[in-house]
This record gives structure tokens, sequence and C-alpha cells, in this order.
């Protein structure tokens, strides 16, 4: 061996691995490149995939609008395209994925499957307007919370028996004003005090309406539940704060104010006898010249059901038609009730929707025990058909005298709130929901909440 090669080769293998910690160097950073673009292009991709996942959200929220708007039924229940329909509101495929609107079951279908349909508002109470009683009785609330809940709507300062106005929502570590006013959302409940989110989700612990395995065995698993084969729901299935009642008939015709009518309308439209119609309208007499008992000694209607006190008046020369109404009855009144208000404002306080309501909420109802609200659920489930008038009430039995006229001005067989849970899913997998509620006693219909996933 020659005494230099020695030297060249040591140099030839210097730049050997030089080399190759260059391309091992190279290498690596091209793997870090090539894996920030893989993570860039994914990002960009799950981005894209959450957009489309949201749109096809959107397209069943659209759907249902378009279902509600054209649903021109008299009566709104089981039965009606927006209460249950797998072919409109079931997994429905679309480009990318599909979308779907569910809603959880009544109480007279299986607890362990949703709706593929709308949730209606009108089968809740209206938790700004319920009595104290109807709120302990709808929910699993005590005195207490109750009487915090009356205290956080009510206008007043003045702190009831057991409950809590602002002070004590100021004295919190984290305080905050209380309403002392309408509650805005269901949600807002939990900032009364003793409300939390177990006494709004109930039994339904993962919030999807329906009964889970861990939602039916007990304190096993998380909830604690009664294991009843029956899902308990939670206030905010329970009540709302969006329902109405629109002051017009079934066919969205302004109805007969009995305190203002006048006595023809009484002959022509309902064909009353003069002297019906001349004791109606004279009942009521005193509070039309501007106060209660002048005049005529008349009162103003604050019931239908006072109707049924109307006597009739008698004068020389009444001519009445043949067959003409001379007596106010409450046959009469069952027959008529959806004619007939007491004042000329739009909106009515919330009536509970007897086709849809739950039988918590209906046993909530002033005079209907639980054995009466299983007996409306058996009705629905017998498949007659939804309540057309809540007349029917009365004349299908389903009511005795005393129930109808607790609640006849307290129920509907229609409604204008609805609740649209639909859920978006792409093709990879990604899920988005929204949540909107929808009021169509307005025209056009309006958007009165709204929640999308982030
Ligand atoms: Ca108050
Ligand atoms: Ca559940
Ligand atoms: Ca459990
Ligand atoms: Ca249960």
């Amino acid at each position: 061996m020659r005494p230099s090669a020695l030297p060249r080769l040591r140099r030839s293998g210097v730049a050997l691995i030089a080399v190759m910690w260059v391309i091992l160097v190279a290498g690596l950073l091209l793997l870090g490149l090539t894996l920030r673009i893989r993570a860039t292009l994914l990002m960009a991709h799950n981005e894209l995939e959450c957009v489309r996942a949201h749109w096809l959200a959107r397209a069943g929220v659209e759907q249902a609008l378009a279902v509600l708007s054209a649903d021109a039924a008299a009566a709104d229940g089981p039965g009606d395209l927006w209460y249950d329909d797998e072919l409109t509101f079931g997994p429905t495929e679309l480009t990318g994925g599909s979308f779907m609107v569910t809603a959880p079951p009544g109480d007279e279908d299986a607890p362990d499957r949703p709706r593929f349909g709308l949730i209606d508002h009108a089968g809740r109470l209206n938790v700004n307007e319920a009595e104290a009683q109807q709120l302990a009785a709808v929910s699993t609330l005590e005195d207490w919370q109750v009487a915090a809940l009356l205290d956080w709507r009510d206008s007043d300062t003045q702190v009831s028996p057991n409950g809590a106005e602002g002070p004590f929502y100021e004295g919190l570590p984290h305080p905050y004003a209380i309403r002392n006013g309408p509650l805005r959302t269901i949600d807002e409940l939990r900032l009364v005090r003793g409300i939390d989110q177990a006494d709004l989700a109930g039994e339904d612990a993962n919030d999807n309406g329906i009964l889970d395995a861990h939602e039916n065995d007990g304190a096993a698993r998380w909830p604690d539940d009664n294991a009843d084969g029956r899902l308990q729901a939670g206030l905010a299935r329970l009540v709302t704060v969006y329902a109405y009642e629109l002051n017009r008939d079934a066919d969205g015709n302004e109805r007969v104010n009995v305190n203002t009518v006048d006595e023809q309308t009484l002959i022509d439209r309902f064909s009353f006898s003069k002297a019906l119609a001349r004791g109606l309208v004279n009942h009521s007499s005193g509070s039309r010249q501007g106060g209660d008992r002048q005049g005529g000694g008349g009162q103003r209607f604050g019931s239908l059901m006072d109707l049924l006190d109307v006597k009739g008046r008698r004068e020389e020369g009444d001519e009445d038609a043949d067959g003409a109404v001379t007596e106010i009855t409450l046959a009469w009144l069952a027959a008529n009730l959806d004619a007939l208000t007491l004042t000329d404002d739009e909106r009515l306080p919330a009536r509970v929707n007897v086709n849809t309501a739950s039988g918590a909420v209906l046993a909530s109802l002033p005079q209907i025990n639980a054995e009466t609200a299983a007996s409306i659920l058996r009705r629905r489930a017998s498949g007659s058909g939804p309540v057309l008038a809540v007349g029917e009430l009365l004349t299908g039995r389903v009511l005795s005298e005393d129930q109808f006229k607790a609640v006849a001005e307290k129920v509907t067989v229609r409604s204008n709130v609805f609740e649209i849970r639909s859920t978006g899913v792409t093709r990879w997998g990604i899920r988005q929901s929204i949540v909107a509620i929808a009021d169509r006693g307005t025209t056009p219909m309006s958007i009165l909440y709204w929640y999308q996933d982030e």
C-alpha cells in the first residue's frame, strides 16, 4: 500500500459519511414536510367535511320547514307527516352524505327508538305561564325549587316563602342578575337556584331523547334511574318558553269575542234566538261601558264557561228562526268552543296539545289525574286518529263534564311552534347537528331559536 493512499481513502470515507448525513437530514426534512402537508390536507379535508355535514343538517331543517308550511291539517298530532315519517325525515342520502331529523318517541311509542319527525312545543307546559302546582306535578322539582323559579320569572323583587330574588344571585361566588321576567330559553332554567342539569335531563342523561341501557339499570351505571322501562323526561323536554295559542279557529279565521259581540252576529253566526242573544250581550254590557257592574249590572266574561250562566231575555215581538238556539248548554259550548274567545288579542297563553303531550304534561292540567292522562294516551295509541276539536274530549267521554270545564280553555289540538333536531353525516362519518325552533304562526315562518355544532 502506497503511503499516500490511506489519507485519500480516509478523506473519501469522511465525504461518504457527510453525504449520507446530508441525505439523511434531507430525507428527514422531506418526511417532515410530507407529514405536515398530509396533516394540513387532512385538516382541510376535515374542515371541508364539517362544512359539508353542517349543510347536510341544514337540508334537514329546510325539509322540516317545507313540511310544516305545507301541513294544512286542522289538528296536529301522530299521523301528520311532521310527526313521524321515515321517508321524509329518516336517513336521507344527498351528495357527500345524509341527514336525518329525529325526535324523542311519544309516551305511546317504544321508548328506545326515535321518531323521524319534529317536536311539538304545544305538547309541553309553558314554564313562563304554568302555575306552581303544575310545575311541581310535571317534574321532579321540589317546592323550594318551584318557589325560586316563580321568583325568577315574576317581575317583583319580593322573596316568596322558600324562594330567591336578586340578592341571592348577586351574592354567589360568580354573581349574575336575576331575570325578573319571562325566561327566554329553556337552558336559562339552570340559572335558577337549585335547578341543575340533572333536573333538565331527567333520566335522559345523554340528551338523545331515547331510553338507553344505562338509563334503565337503576344505580348500576350513571344516571341513577328507576329502571321501569320508560324514560322519565327532564324539564328540558317537558316545558317550553315558546309555545302560545293563536287566537284563531281551525280555519284561521278570527274568533267571536263574547265580550264585545253584538246581538245580530250571535243570531246570524250561531242561530241564537233573539232573547238569548240579548241575554248574552246584556250579561256583559256593564263592562262594555268601561267598568264592571255598571249600567246593565253586567260583568266581563272571564271564562267561556261563564256563558253557561247566560239567561235569555224575551221581549214582546221577538221572532226567531226555526230551530233557534235558546239556551247555552255545555254540549253547545263543546261544539262551538273553537269559534269563541274572550279577547281580541292575537296571541293567548299557551294551551297544551292533547294530541302530542306526554302523560306527565297531561296529568299536570287541572282536574286531570294520571288515570285520565293514561286514557288520553290510550285513545291516541288506538289509531282512532287525532282529537280534531277540543269538544271531542267531552262528546267522546274522554273527560267528565267537570274535567272538561276545568281544562277546555287550557288545551288545544293545534300547534304553531315546532323543534327541529337535524343531524348531517358525511361519507367519512363527520357529524354536525342543528337544533332550530320554528314558529309557523307568523307569515313568513320565523325561527325562534337556533343552535349549531361548531
Ligand atoms: Ca322576581
Ligand atoms: Ca338517552
Ligand atoms: Ca342507570
Ligand atoms: Ca325510567
